[in-house]
């Protein structure tokens, strides 16, 4: 039994810090942190096991605030527990800037904080990703080194989110029984009440879904501690929906949505220091509480040093792996392996789709490179991002090492950033490029994390041919591109291919898209270099014999077509070069010098590209010539549309002549 003064003095330090912190910001959610502080206080002093003396601690339990707007009731957290990064100056702060305590809990800022939450369904959907890199990693290391759970904080707001959906529905079908969704059944929206928008049953609409799910009342601590300890036993996922009240101890605004995004105000927040009889001035804490919690955040310590010793008496070799994994270091035969392939690539010259070549590339890739997890979201014969070695993961079978997510695109992109965040795993997912729309709110938190999450993305332009304009994907590259810390490939042949494989692995601060043709290109790299020639993100590929009066940028399929229409030129005795541009964001590190010389200084620019000019401007100027498109694409065979959209090597060599005699050139 829960000692229920003791429960109700540490609840309410949580209680008095947010409504405290976010007063002093003057914005900030109180409601959350006051509703769901019986919630987290039994589930941080009895059952998360994790320690602040070692927050990266590789086996602790993650914990992740799905209600980001929360987020004083994390940093509240981190604080009482003792997390050497959460000083009382950072809660006294919050929302400034400087400061780790961020509006909205951010990924790196302090150690405690275990992904980017905010954008409401992002982290229930990125906690099924930490719950399957926990079984994959248990599956191959063993209950002795991965053993933990993930806990979830999730509002309404989450589970009315559309992503929460695919992701729930796969946590089921997986049977994540790992994962402990803790649901704050408050009732209450921005809005207003719950019932403006929502009537929906959670309790059923997660057991229709695979889970367990239970109710309770998420004041009572001893409620909340058995629904726990029975969530640790069950064999499936577990939703405990805990009605609670937003705001609660707030004489006239608990239970109303006036809690939910607002500074109490200061006569509400005496009325609730009285209500909760807390007699502390803002942000102290009495001695005996903070002891109380500073020795909850001991609890796990000797679960830890335990943890350490079995690592430590693992067998050698095991554990350098495991330790490896978890640096994020890839293996020594990398980088050999990545030379054997373009040596074979060199060798065969192959004519294929860069999809296959992508394929080709994970043959080799995954045989030495035991930290891919791939998957695709139900196009994996599309994608080819099943290699010969890899079994499905599944309920029965948590070592298989591909996902099939199902035609869930937006839990996929969610779930593999969990993924990457839980350490010792490389999420790599399919599906085509133009449903990166489904994908984005997830790769964009990705690249806000910095975490290494490589998103393949077939069928990259009209070169998809007959499924036509709905498929066939326009200003994709474009509105990838404006993400900032995202690294976007359009390879051209299989050895770019190989090489944009390389590159998105090697870079582990941000996350990679690689986009990747359905139709055949020939080679466009003919020779064996050793060094990766798509890590300067453009190069010329093709040079003029003399001063060039025209330099041709394309990227991917358009290449070939490039390098064609200077065939052309070059017959017509002008002189030009073409430049690959496999990234502009890797081309845009390169210093000023690089940029300025592959940019070169030819009178005449032209962009080829199946896809919108915006972001071109950059290489070609307003002046530039842009071969591309300008609305969306149509349905038919490939070859057909290339023509019909002017695509050609004759067309720009038309329109270079036109302008180069114009020019008088
Ligand atoms: C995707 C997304 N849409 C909108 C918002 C803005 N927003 C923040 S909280 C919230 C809903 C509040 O209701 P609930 O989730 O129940 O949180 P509570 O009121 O219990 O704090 C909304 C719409 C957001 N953070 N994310």
């Amino acid at each position: 039994m829960t000692d229920p003064a003791k429960h109700n003095s540490m609840a309410n330090a949580i209680r008095a810090l947010s409504m405290d912190a976010v007063q002093a910001a003057n914005s900030g959610h109180p409601g959350l942190p006051m509703g769901a502080a019986d919630l987290a206080t039994v589930l941080f002093t009895k059952h998360l096991k994790f320690d602040p003396a070692d927050p990266a601690w590789p086996d602790r339990d993650r914990f992740v605030l799905s209600a980001g707007h929360g987020s004083m009731l994390l940093y509240s957290l981190l604080y009482l527990l003792g997390y050497e990064g959460m000083p009382i100056e950072q809660i006294r702060n919050f929302r400034q800037l400087g400061y780790k305590t961020a509006g909205h809990p951010e990924f790196g800022h302090v150690p405690g904080i275990e992904t980017t939450t905010g954008p409401l369904g992002q982290g229930i959907s990125t906690a099924v990703g930490m719950a399957i890199a926990e079984r994959s990693m248990n599956a191959e290391f063993g209950d002795d080194i991965v053993d933990h759970f993930t806990y979830v904080l999730a509002s309404d707001g989450d589970l009315m989110e559309g992503v929460s959906q695919e992701a729930i529905t796969l946590a089921g079908h997986l049977g994540l029984n790992r994962l402990v969704v803790v649901f704050d059944d408050n009732r209450i929206t921005i809005d207003g009440d719950l019932a403006l928008s929502d009537s929906t049953d959670q309790v059923a609409r997660f057991e229709a879904c695979g889970w367990r799910a239970v109710e309770i009342d998420g004041h009572d601590p001893d409620q909340i501690d058995s629904a726990l300890l029975d969530a640790r036993s069950s064999e499936r996922p577990t939703l405990i929906a805990a009605r609670t009240t937003i705001g609660f101890g707030a004489p006239n605004k608990a239970g109303k949505s006036a809690a939910h995004g607002a500074p109490l105000g200061e006569d509400e927040i005496a009325g609730a220091r009285k209500a909760l009889d807390w007699t502390s001035e803002a942000f102290e804490i009495p001695p005996d509480i903070l002891d109380a919690w500073r020795v909850a955040g001991l609890r796990s310590r000797p679960a830890r040093k335990d943890w350490q010793q079995r690592l430590e008496a693992d067998d050698a070799e095991r554990r350098g792996e495991f330790e490896r994994r978890i640096s994020g270091e890839l293996p020594a035969g990398f980088a050999d392996a990545v030379d054997v392939l373009k040596k074979e690539i060199a060798e065969d010259a192959p004519t294929m789709a860069t999809r296959k070549s992508s394929e080709l590339a994970l043959t080799h890739i995954n045989a030495v490179v035991p930290e891919t997890m791939g998957g695709s979201a139900d196009l994996t014969g599309s994608n080819n991002t099943l290699t010969k070695d890899m079994t499905p993961f599944s309920a029965d079978n948590y070592s298989g090492r591909f996902v099939h997510y199902g035609i869930r695109e937006h839990g996929m992109a969610a779930a593999m950033n969990g993924i990457a965040l839980h350490g010792g795993l490389i999420p790599y997912s399919g599906t085509f490029l133009v449903f990166s729309d489904y994908c984005r709110p997830s790769i964009r938190l990705a690249a806000l994390m910095g975490l290494r999450v490589i998103v393949v993305m077939t069928h990259d332009s009209i070169g998809l041919g007959e499924d036509g304009p709905t498929h066939q994907p326009v200003e994709h590259l474009a509105a990838l591109r404006a993400i900032p810390n995202l690294n976007v490939f359009r390879p051209a042949d299989a050895t770019e291919t190989a090489e944009c494989w390389a590159l998105a692995l090697e870079d582990s601060e941000r996350p990679s898209l690689i986009a990747l043709t359905r139709q055949n290109l020939s080679p466009v790299r003919t020779d064996y270099q050793s060094d990766n020639l798509c890590a300067r993100g453009a190069y010329v590929i093709a040079d003029a014999d003399d001063d060039a009066a025209v330099s041709l940028f394309a990227t991917g399929s358009e290449v070939e077509i490039a390098i064609a229409a200077k065939a052309i030129l070059d017959d017509a005795g002008r002189q030009s070069r073409v430049v690959s541009i496999p990234s502009f964001e890797l081309f845009r590190r390169q210093s000023a010098t690089y940029q300025r010389d592959v940019i070169g200084s030819a009178g005449i620019r032209v962009a080829i590209e199946a896809a919108v000019r915006q972001g071109w401007d950059a290489i070609i100027g307003p002046d530039g010539i842009f071969v591309g498109m300008d609305g969306f694409g149509a349905s038919g065979p490939y070859k057909s549309l290339y023509e019909h959209f002017g695509i050609t090597a004759e067309n720009i060599a038309e329109k270079v002549i036109e302008r180069l005699d114009a020019a008088g050139g």
